[in-house]
């Protein structure tokens, strides 16, 4: 169709956030609208992640099945967007994040806009869905990683240890470089309260035996929603690598009762 929606192809572009490129990709409902419209879901990767990771496109095909087109988007030092990753911080994520919102609301096949996110990026999902709670139907967030500012404030990240007021101006991890100043950055968000102000509906999926992000930061998160639904996935992991199908479908099954709603 000419709007956009119900087309197989896969739509590969980029957008400017203050001169550096964002790789997205547009994908389409399997099948064609009445009105020429659906909604769109937003799908953010994670820290070191890309586009392009196994639970992102069982994400992303979930729903589509339902009869959404899925954006997915690449933010700052990741993936094929611009910037090194050793400069990327969850602030330059969040602006970024605005941005791929206001480029999604300008499609004009979009009827509603989810936002989802996985791991950092769901924290991002987080923080930027509430300033943009206005234009969202919905948060989807998944092994959302809530709690990157608390272990920055307590200089532990994924067992990299600091001391955390006397941040290094850059952090040795595996075989990456991570500047001082993601950690400073991380240090200065408050999630609590952006959580507390969210009133639209959540949905959290998030396997037991996440080995990066504990179930707890999920158990806290849906303490602190006022409209949310948690898919605890039991036995898997943070990258929901022994029941991907598990965690596919609770995404498929909230966005299908969304659309009834
Ligand atoms: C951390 C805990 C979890 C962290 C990152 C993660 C950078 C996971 C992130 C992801 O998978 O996106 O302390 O610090």
């Amino acid at each position: 169709m000419e709007n956009g929606c119900s087309r197989e192809e896969i739509r590969e572009f980029y957008i400017d956030h203050d001169k550096i490129p964002l790789h997205m990709k547009l994908s389409y409902p399997p099948s064609p609208l009445e009105n020429g419209k659906c909604p769109l879901l937003i799908l953010q990767h994670g820290f070191t992640g890309h586009m392009e990771e196994p639970h992102l496109l069982a994400f992303e095909e979930a729903a589509r099945r339902q009869g959404y087109a899925v954006l997915r988007s690449e933010l700052y030092g990741h993936g094929m967007s611009g910037g090194a990753f050793k400069d990327h911080t969850i602030l330059k994520w969040v602006s970024e994040m605005m941005t791929v919102i206001d480029y999604a609301r300008s499609l004009d096949f979009v009827s509603d806009l989810y936002l989802s996110g996985h791991s950092q990026g769901g924290l991002v999902a987080a923080l930027a869905g509430s300033m943009k709670q206005d234009v969202l139907k919905g948060l989807l967030l998944l092994s959302p990683a809530l709690m990157i500012p608390e272990d920055a404030r307590r200089g532990n990240l994924l067992g990299m240890t600091f001391d955390p007021e006397n941040i290094p101006d850059s952090l040795q991890m595996d075989d990456r470089v991570l500047g001082g100043n993601y950690v400073r950055a991380a240090q200065f968000v408050q999630v609590e309260p952006v959580i507390r102000r969210f009133r639209k509906k959540v949905l959290i999926v998030h396997g037991d035996a996440d080995e990066s992000v504990p179930i707890q930061v999920a158990l806290d998160a849906a303490d602190l929603y006022s409209d949310v639904e948690l898919e605890v996935i039991p036995g898997d992991t943070h990258c929901f690598d022994n029941h991907l199908d598990q965690a596919a479908d609770a995404v498929g099954r909230f966005l299908g009762r969304m659309k009834e709603a």
